[in-house]
């Protein structure tokens, strides 16, 4: 005695449960006329430019400068002290105090068309990589031409 069995299958199709309620809401709020608020707390003289300190980099929040006055917003990231000290044309003795792990501070400089070096000057960091450069206003990084770069 055998029995075929049949399976059914109820195809069900995409349910298109389609209750979309878009409400359009036009009122909007009265009075609020919050247009070009500045920021509040302190403003920084220039453009804000976060410098992050680790151990042993420098990494800023943007690669290409135009002249002009930055505030730069230093953050040792790290676990050893560090500080940030700007070198280059016109801008000398530009440095933070030494930062310990977590803490901050900010720097203004006026940088102008010229190549800057951003550094730590904190014992040998600068040696073991805390240096990079900064070349602003468009202007190439000095390339060694070839290699041979006057040893
Ligand atoms: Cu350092």
């Amino acid at each position: 005695m055998s029995r075929k069995r049949v399976f059914r299958r109820d195809v069900v199709g995409a349910v298109f449960g389609a209750a979309g309620l878009v409400v359009a809401g036009c009122g909007g709020p009265d009075g609020a006329d919050d247009a070009t608020t500045p920021p509040a707390g302190e403003q920084p003289a220039g453009k804000r430019v976060m410098v992050s300190l680790t151990d042993f980099r420098i990494e800023l929040s943007q690669e290409t400068f135009t002249p002009g006055t930055y505030t730069f917003v230093v953050t040792n990231d790290g676990k050893a002290p560090h500080a940030l000290d700007i070198e280059g044309p016109g801008v000398e003795e530009k440095r933070t105090e030494t930062l310990d792990a977590g803490q901050s501070a900010n720097l203004t400089a006026t940088l102008g068309a010229e190549t800057y070096d951003f550094y730590c000057p904190v014992s040998n960091h600068r040696e073991i990589g805390m240096e990079t450069k900064v070349a602003v206003g468009g202007k190439e990084a000095p390339t060694t031409g070839g290699g041979n770069n006057g040893y």
